[in-house]
């Protein structure tokens, strides 16, 4: 009480009684120079506190002040479901006890249609940045065992979830894959494996795609949609043979593009039929179809899935759409309709435009007919109480989309882009060449000779998009400067052929005259690229960082430099997965108190006390709080 009264009293705030008190008293302070883990994270809520969120990575204030509310699961006589231990039952025990293609099996033996929950990954992916926290899952992991224990599958990992987990949450992602998985053991978890590229934005060696799936089965990984953004077949077998060798479920993924309805367009049905014909004879154990864009309207669906169907009657069907243009759930009910096993959707707070459609409606759409999904449609309104507050959280990585976009049918730009691409237009002050920006990007695919467009080659559009629009280029001055212009990056990696090969080929001569003398690869990069060496990148983390776990070294190989920054940025700030999101992208008020489980049972109850004033000498600032009861203070250079 003594040194709280005297850190709010006037003289020491405006710097009066300051420039000897710690000197003189340093025995009240009790300052821990030992880099603890609360030690480190008070250093991270003081650079927030006085430098503000973006010197920590953050952009902004969240619009929910109060306390989330996590709510408790009633059935339908209103007595409260016992949540403190997860659900035993769910599609998981099949896969577990018998194995993928019993799993197989009893998806397509199963008379309705299925639903997997995308809300883990696709639908914060494609909202909120993919910026969604461990811990906020974590929250609700023990309700959601039960709400969605006869779903498909909770996806919950891989896509840019796993760079964006370390890039700016600066968390491990294999950390978040553990502690889901002890939580909800009873619900299939699936991920998103980018064929060739693994998780990254162009290939790797195929090595690296072996040892990738291999941690990701050992942590907890059950289902792998494992896509080619070209739908290069030889490009989407590396990963589909990596998961097979694994011992994890093969959902080997043809992407959809176009109009299939549209005699002109370049993806037809026998396209697609082609892609799929070499899909089975990969040996995947599942078919997927993925709609990135949202672009399959319901006849299409019936007539691909139809197809399907019929030419493979016992291959379970399982589809992945984006609701940008409003018509999500009536093509997912077109597709349980025509024979597909399993469906997406997200939590309805978290559902809709370029998220996948309402879980809740389309549970009510397939409701009395013969496709029901199995859920329960209360427990799943209860658990959306919970989102509806976590997505104000996070109304920092809004996009404010106000409704569906049916112009996706003429730029076909991906759901999750769609929404990045219009925050960063909006964060650089660019909004009114959003415009711009959605007619150059059709015009850059074009360019690129009409290609299939999902992470990495929408990047690829996206870039040569932004390029010209920032440039004033026309597709003609393209065409005619080409020999002249220096390309994104990523444009030059696609024509190199690092992403995989494109139905038709490379557009020519622009191919020719982006690349100058750089390489032209004409097979699957992984022909070129040198194995990774696993012994000596143990070594090198080893030197660097005092010790490397198998994940760590999965990490590094698929992204070195975020892995580095992530560990440089870890050992100045500790493990933040543990911090409340409220505190990690707010400041905390003077006099709050707040609690932070550093571990199991390991609760440290934090308050802020005071912010000392500027001294001249230094550039520096005190941060005073009050840990477990003790004072400690925090010395940050103030950098406004
Ligand atoms: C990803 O690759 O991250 C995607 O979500 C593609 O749709
Ligand atoms: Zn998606």
């Amino acid at each position: 009480p003594f040194l709280t009264s005297l850190l709010t009293n006037p003289t020491f705030i405006d710097g009066t009684c300051w420039t000897t008190f710690i000197d003189d008293t340093p025995e009240l302070f009790r300052l821990v120079g030992s880099q603890n883990r609360a030690q480190k994270l008070l250093s991270y809520l003081s650079e927030l506190i006085v430098n503000g969120p973006q010197v920590v990575g953050q952009i902004g204030e969240s619009k929910l002040k109060g306390e989330i509310v996590i709510p408790d699961l009633t059935d339908h006589k209103g007595n409260v479901i016992d949540t403190s231990k997860p659900s035993e039952k769910g599609w998981r025990n099949i896969i577990v006890e018998k194995g993928p293609e019993a799993f197989a099996k009893a998806v397509r033996q199963n008379k309705g249609c299925l639903i997997m929950d995308t809300t883990w990954r696709d639908a914060h992916q494609s909202l909120l940045a993919t910026r969604m926290r461990t811990i906020d899952m974590l929250n609700i992991a023990n309700q959601t065992s039960y709400a969605l224990s006869n779903a498909w599958a909770l996806e919950c990992w891989g896509g840019a979830t796993f760079d964006v987990a370390m890039r700016f949450l600066y968390e491990d992602p294999w950390k978040r894959l553990r502690e889901m998985r002890k939580l909800v053991p009873n619900i299939p978890f699936q991920m998103l494996l980018r064929g060739a590229n693994g998780v990254a934005y162009s290939s790797l060696p195929d090595n690296a795609i072996y040892h990738f799936c291999e941690q990701a089965k050992k942590n907890g990984m059950d289902i792998f949609r494992v896509f080619d953004a070209l739908n290069d077949m030889e490009q989407l077998e590396v990963g589909v043979k990596a998961v097979l060798k694994a011992g994890g479920v093969a959902e080997g993924t043809v992407c959809y593009s176009g109009d299939m309805l549209n005699p002109d367009k370049k993806y037809n049905l026998e396209y697609y039929m082609g892609c799929v014909d070499r899909i089975v004879k990969m040996g995947a154990h599942i078919l997927g179809i993925k709609d990135m864009a949202g672009v399959l309207k319901p006849k299409a669906a019936t007539l691909l899935v139809g197809t399907i169907r019929k030419k493979y009657p016992d291959l379970p069907i399982h589809v992945h759409t984006h609701d940008s243009a409003g018509t999500g759930v009536a093509s997912m009910v077109a597709c349980a309709q025509a024979g597909a096993d399993g469906v997406d959707a997200a939590t309805d707070s978290l559902s809709g435009t370029t998220s996948q459609p309402s879980i809740g409606a389309l549970v009510a759409s397939l409701e009395g007919s013969d496709f029901e999904s199995g859920l329960d449609a209360t427990l799943l309104r209860q658990i959306d109480a919970y989102w509806a507050q976590v997505r104000m959280m996070y109304s920092p990585f809004e996009a404010w989309l106000t409704g569906p976009d049916p112009e996706v049918y003429e730029h076909e730009i991906p759901g999750g882009q769609l929404t990045n691409l219009i925050f960063q237009a909006s964060q650089q002050g660019l909004g009114e060449q959003w415009a711009q920006t959605k007619k150059a990007y059709e015009q850059a695919n074009d360019l690129l000779g009409d290609i299939v467009k999902v992470t990495p080659t929408s990047k690829v559009v996206g870039d040569l998009a932004q390029f010209m629009v920032a440039n004033n280029l026309t597709p003609k001055d393209v065409h005619e400067k080409a020999e002249q212009l220096d390309f994104p990056s990523s444009v030059l990696e696609f024509f190199e052929g690092l992403m995989g090969q494109p139905y038709g080929g490379f557009p020519e001569p622009f191919r020719s005259k982006a690349l100058r003398d750089r390489r032209k690869m004409d097979k699957r990069p992984g022909h070129y690229l040198k194995p990774i060496n696993f012994d000596e990148v143990r070594q090198k983390l080893r030197e660097d960082w005092g010790g490397c776990s198998e994940t760590d070294v999965a990490s590094y190989v698929m992204y070195s430099k975020v892995f580095e920054d992530y560990k440089k940025w870890t050992s100045k700030f500790g493990d933040l997965s543990v911090l409340p999101t409220k505190y990690f992208l707010n400041k905390p008020e003077i006099g709050e108190e707040f609690h932070v489980e550093l571990e199991k049972g390991k609760i440290i109850i934090l308050k802020l006390l005071a912010i000392g004033p500027l001294s001249e000498q230094t550039g520096n600032r005190e941060v005073f709080f009050e840990t477990n009861g003790e004072m400690r203070a925090v010395t940050v250079t103030d950098q406004h």
